[in-house]
């Protein structure tokens, strides 16, 4: 078996770092859990969270340069805009629509992230269609001459779209500093992957358009790192685009209006809970020593407070008062 020193020597990660990884997946789950909870308890008006998607959302994010490389996240990316740098508590004003939100003055659907010192770009609802925009910043760097990477995701069902095969296709011919992370989680809500692509991975597409295409386990946060600081090297040397796909499972509903049970048998939810990203990273931590069990509880213990003092810093926060509804609406002289 490779020792721990082997696999931080070669993902060039300290132990500080693995335990940080791990802190925002721990994060991402708190949060993800908090606004599902703040809409049950009719406090939030709708919830679209990523549990199951920590190790990809993390994983893919980790090896940025925050505030420096763009990130176009789509509305499943909790796990994204905390490693990017943003906190529970932007996260939280944004799904409460406070006036403090940083997105959008809390006028946008909640989980369209958007923060500008952070290079965090907000997507349209439209599904995939912040593709296009994720390959024309990457053209804005090449023409400036910068070596800012951008880096775009979308789920399974976002390559079904027209805007994926033009961004994808205009990456390649461009030769672009851009990753497109594709979290394919089996569904497009009720839509199995089997009716949206007849291939068995969708990375390999990616020959299509003239660059790579890797799929990797999307529940293993140390492969999907690997992928990841991969494509961004390669990026940011100038040798273009990179196709991820990363094999995940939501391990809730789309959202806080779906109902899964409808489309997905509670067996095959089972057997994708027994592999919680979460549960195979503690047990990999604890293999090989990195932090014990009473590291690890801690852990959990600082997450869960972090997110309840965001909550209740959120709940008293303002909301937008009524006569701004229409500011950035209209051209205002
Ligand atoms: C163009 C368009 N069609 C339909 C919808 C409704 N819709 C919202 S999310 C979604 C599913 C997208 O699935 P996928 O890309 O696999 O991402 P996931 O939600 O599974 O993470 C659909 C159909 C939409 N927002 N935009």
């Amino acid at each position: 078996m490779v020792s721990v020193k082997e696999i931080q020597g070669a993902a060039g990660l300290s132990g500080d770092q693995l335990l940080d990884i791990y802190y925002k997946m721990l994060l991402a789950r708190t949060v993800g859990q908090r606004e599902r909870m703040l809409n049950r308890m009719g406090k939030g008006p709708f919830a679209v969270t990523g549990e199951g998607h920590e190790a990809t959302q993390v994983g893919t994010a980790f090896p940025l340069k925050p505030g420096y490389d763009w990130v176009v996240p789509y509305y499943r990316d909790i796990g994204v805009a905390l490693t990017i740098g943003q906190s529970p508590r932007d996260l939280l004003l944004a799904h409460l629509s406070r006036a403090d939100d940083i997105s959008s003055g809390g006028r946008n659907m909640p989980s369209h992230f958007s923060d500008p010192h952070l290079r965090i770009v907000s997507g349209s609802a439209p599904v995939a269609t912040h593709l296009p925009h994720g390959a024309g910043i990457a053209l804005a760097s090449k023409l400036r001459g910068l070596d800012e990477v951008t880096i775009v995701y979308t789920g399974d069902g976002g390559t079904s779209t027209g805007d994926c095969h033009e961004a994808m296709n205009f990456a390649g011919v461009h030769k672009l500093a851009v990753i497109f992370v594709i979290e394919n989680n089996q569904y497009a809500i009720s839509v199995p992957t089997r009716k949206q692509f007849a291939v068995e991975d969708v990375s390999t597409r990616a020959e299509g358009y003239g660059f790579p295409g890797v799929t990797v386990d999307g529940n293993d946060v140390l492969a999907v790192y690997a992928a990841a600081k991969d494509a961004i090297e390669r990026a940011r040397r100038g040798d273009g685009a990179t196709l991820i796909e990363a094999k995940t499972y939501r391990l809730v509903p789309h959202t806080s209006d779906d109902d899964d049970r409808r489309y997905r048998s509670r067996e095959e939810v089972e057997q994708w809970t027994a592999r919680d990203p979460l549960v195979r990273y503690r047990g990999w931590l604890k293999e090989y020593n990195v932090a014990d069990e009473r590291k690890l509880d801690g852990l959990h213990e600082q997450a869960a407070r972090e997110v309840d003092e965001a909550t209740e810093e959120a709940e008293s926060a303002p909301t937008p008062k009524p006569e701004s509804a229409l500011t950035h609406v209209f051209v205002e002289d």
